[in-house]
């Protein structure tokens, strides 16, 4: 594969990294590596110019594995399970008529659709309309429902409109105060710190708010390590002060926003006394951190899944976004709040339609007039289209619970990924029908009846958006190795197959973006002004762009909000219980999340040497108080046990986490799946799971 991939390789192609969100540009060049190629960082890029992290580049590795998926492959469940390789016709054909054949029976909703977050807005696009318009059915989400959903839904409530970052990064120098919460950017946007580093340098003050002592925390003033869980308090206590000591910013709040009332209601019982008592952080820090911000001439409030990934994850979310807003800290430069976007093109993931509940341009499948619209673009009678669907991990009990006997998943991994993953694995087994379209046989695709290999970042053109807004063009950098097919085609002719194919009718994929772009017009992401050859000239254009001649938006709510009366809405939040408080039975906090040098379900990461050296298997992050209460020995393993399952770990005992709490991250399958553990209680709002919080037993293994 290596020499068919190097023969067809164009001269130093560009192109950008596929993991997280700050879409680092890079190069792709020949060297005297085994693969015969090497990465290197894009001086040409405006964000993170010249940067990447070790997983940028290493971001070939994958690519040019061996373990690539080159040829379509089916196979019948039951013994025995062998992998047959199949022509893409026949595949198609085959697809086509049990999806056919189920839909006769059962209904058009008998088939879901599951996407994801690394596609480009192309792709993302075109699976909503392929789930509305080929398939005719409501049931399609996508993994960033388990990413930004609670962000998104806190933003759409507050603002009207839900762009991560209301600012550009080059703003975050120019902040005097930065707040980041549940945020590990060094570890998970690592390209981002030379931005709060410069910030530092010229003064800022940097405080962190997480339950560990993490690589970001090192970079603060104040580390604020907070029993998860507990933010709605600690934020309330900061709100207090800021009320009481009376240091909001009056005018903002008179002109520019509607609720302050029922703010400061919620947040009078919080002195900073009783939220002293309530999460163990002193009120003297309370205090320092309320008045610092402030009174800080500019300032921004960073937040991640952190704090989102919980039952109480909109409002944890909202509660972080009045702080900016009562300080009059938004709209201006050195200002803003951002929710700092996971995946690859996370933004321009949950844009398009790849939403149970949503079609392009960010506009509700609900709403009579989006539906006129988008049918309109789309050539069919809005009466045509079904209603919403529901949240990914609904989408998966409603397959355990036989209602959905069809799945095609493209670009996630969700038997790893999900909460309360023997579910996923009992309900995946259940399938009728399951096609994951990968580069590799995940976890995922164990059960699947038809894998079918799609094409990787480096051999994708297309456009993505980045954690700031920004819309930029990646062009295809290498040919498709083997059989594989580009995304954008396998879409289209598996359309064709189930006789859609007059509505998939492209001539290349700038097609589809014309399509995408005024499917857009006039909506929440506004991307009708922004044309390809725009992107070619300009390094980038940010949202809303809703004419050819608009510049584009880089600093949000100069002058007004998004909703109607122009205002932004605080809320006053009373702080929940999450879904599993610790008890006698399972008496410690459980916590997950991300290492430096893995990547979400470990697909890719896991099959590149230089990083899975540095994290072979998942260790658990205990503090020496629990280890001595466990006895912990050396070359002791952990057993952590939850309501829904155990598993042993190796362990790391560690001062820098708070003492009740566990960490683990979940890049592993099998025996090594934190998710077998999680908890799958959903935010009623944003329906994001509490993948931060749930309670375990902690024992030692010999
Ligand atoms: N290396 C690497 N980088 C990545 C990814 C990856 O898998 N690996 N994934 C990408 C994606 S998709 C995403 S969504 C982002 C995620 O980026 P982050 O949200 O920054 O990552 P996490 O590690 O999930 O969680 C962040 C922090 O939240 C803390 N935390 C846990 N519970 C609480 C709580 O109750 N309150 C607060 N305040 N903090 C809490 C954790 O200790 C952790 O340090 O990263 C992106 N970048
Ligand atoms: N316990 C716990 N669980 C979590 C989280 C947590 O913090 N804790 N975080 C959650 C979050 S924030 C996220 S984003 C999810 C993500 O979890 P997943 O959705 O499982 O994410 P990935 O591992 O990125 O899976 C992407 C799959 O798509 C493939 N792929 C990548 N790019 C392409 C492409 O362009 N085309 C095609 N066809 N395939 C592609 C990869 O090979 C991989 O198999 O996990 C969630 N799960
Ligand atoms: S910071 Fe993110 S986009 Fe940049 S190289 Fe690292 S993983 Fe890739
Ligand atoms: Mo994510």
């Amino acid at each position: 594969m290596k020499s068919a991939l190097l023969t067809l390789l164009k001269e130093q192609p560009s192109s950008h990294c596929c993991f997280c969100s700050m879409q680092c540009g890079l190069e792709i060049m020949p060297s005297e590596k085994t693969s015969g190629l090497t990465i290197k960082p894009s001086p040409n890029f405006p964000v993170a110019t010249s940067r990447l992290c070790q997983k940028g580049l290493n971001a070939l590795d994958h690519v040019l594995h061996a373990d690539r998926i080159l040829e379509p492959l089916s196979r019948e469940l039951g013994e025995p399970r062998w992998w047959r390789t199949v022509s893409w016709d026949q595949a198609f054909a085959d697809i086509a008529e049990r999806i056919q054949g189920l839909q006769a029976t059962y209904g058009p909703d008998v088939i879901g659709v599951y996407g994801g977050g690394s596609l480009t807005n192309e792709v993302s696009y075109l699976l909503g309309k392929f789930t509305r318009v080929a398939l005719r059915s409501k049931y399609i989400d996508y993994n960033g429902r388990y990413c930004m959903s609670s962000a998104a839904a806190a933003s759409n409530q507050a603002f009207g409109i839900d762009r991560g970052m209301t600012m550009p990064l080059t703003e975050i120098p120019n902040a005097k105060y930065l707040i980041l919460a549940g945020t590990n950017i060094a570890e998970c946007q690592p390209t981002m710190m030379p931005y709060l580093l410069e910030a530092k340098k010229k003064g800022a003050v940097i405080v962190t708010i997480d339950p560990r002592n993490t690589m970001t925390s090192k970079v603060a003033d104040i580390h604020v390590r907070l029993q998860p869980g507990f933010d709605s308090v600690f934020i309330n206590g900061l709100l207090h002060v800021m009320v009481e000591e009376k240091l909001v910013h009056n005018r903002f709040i008179e002109e520019r926003t509607v609720g302050f009332e029922q703010l400061k209601e919620a947040v009078k019982p919080f002195t900073p006394e009783r939220v002293e008592e309530l999460t163990g952080v002193l009120e003297a820090v309370i205090r320092t951190i309320a008045r610092g911000f402030a009174k800080a001439e500019t300032g921004i409030v960073l937040t991640a899944r952190g704090l989102e990934q919980q039952v109480n994850g909109v409002e944890n979310t909202l509660n972080y976004i009045n702080l900016a807003l009562i300080t009059g800290k938004i709209g201006r430069k050195g200002c803003g709040y951002g929710a700092v976007t996971g995946q690859a093109n996370g933004q321009g993931g949950r844009e398009h339609g790849q939403k149970a509940d949503q079609l392009p341009g960010y506009r509700l499948i609900e709403d009579p007039a989006a539906r006129e619209h988008v049918a309109k673009v789309w050539g069919i009678d809005p009466s045509e289209l079904p209603g919403k669907g529901v949240s990914a991990y609904e989408l998966l009990q409603k397959i355990d619970e036989g209602e959905i006997k069809a799945l095609i998943v493209l670009g996630s991994n969700p038997l790893v990924s999900s909460p309360n993953n023997r579910m996923v694995e009992r309900a995946l087994q259940k399938l009728d029908l399951l096609v994951v379209v990968d580069m590799f046989e995940t976890e995922t695709a164990r059960y699947a009846h038809y894998l079918l290999p799609g094409s990787s970042f480096a051999e994708a053109e297309g456009t993505m958006t980045n954690l700031e807004g920004r819309v930029f063009h990646r062009q295809k950098a290498m040919e498709l190795p083997g059989n594989s097919r580009l995304d954008f085609h396998i879409i289209c002719q598996l359309a064709d197959a189930l006789g859609r194919g007059a509505y998939f009718q492209y001539a290349g994929i700038e097609d589809v973006f014309r399509e995408l772009a005024a499917a857009t017009a006039g909506g929440k992401a506004d991307y009708s002004g922004i044309t390809y050859e725009r992107l070619q000239e300009e390094k980038g254009i940010f949202w809303p762009c809703p004419a050819p001649n608009h510049p584009g938006t880089p600093l949000l709510f100069e002058n007004h909000f998004n909703h109607s009366d122009g205002k932004a809405r605080l809320f006053g939040i009373q702080p929940k219980m999450p879904a599993e408080p610790i008890d006698s039975d399972y008496p410690f906090v459980l916590t997950t999340g991300r290492l430096a040098n893995h990547y979400l379900s470990g697909v890719q990461t896991r099959r590149t040497e230089a990083l899975n050296k540095k994290a072979p298997v998942p260790v658990a992050e205990i503090h020496p108080w629990l280890a001595k209460r466990i006895g912990l020995g050396m070359d002791n393993k952990v057993r952590l046990t939850s309501r829904r399952g155990s598993l042993i770990f190796d362990v790391k005992v560690t001062e820098g986490i708070q003492p009740r709490t566990v960490f683990v991250p979940f890049h592993w399958g099998d025996e090594h799946s934190i998710n077998v553990l999680t908890n799958d209680a959903l935010d009623p709002t944003s329906r994001m799971p509490e993948f931060k919080i749930c309670a375990v037993k902690v024992e030692r293994v010999e």
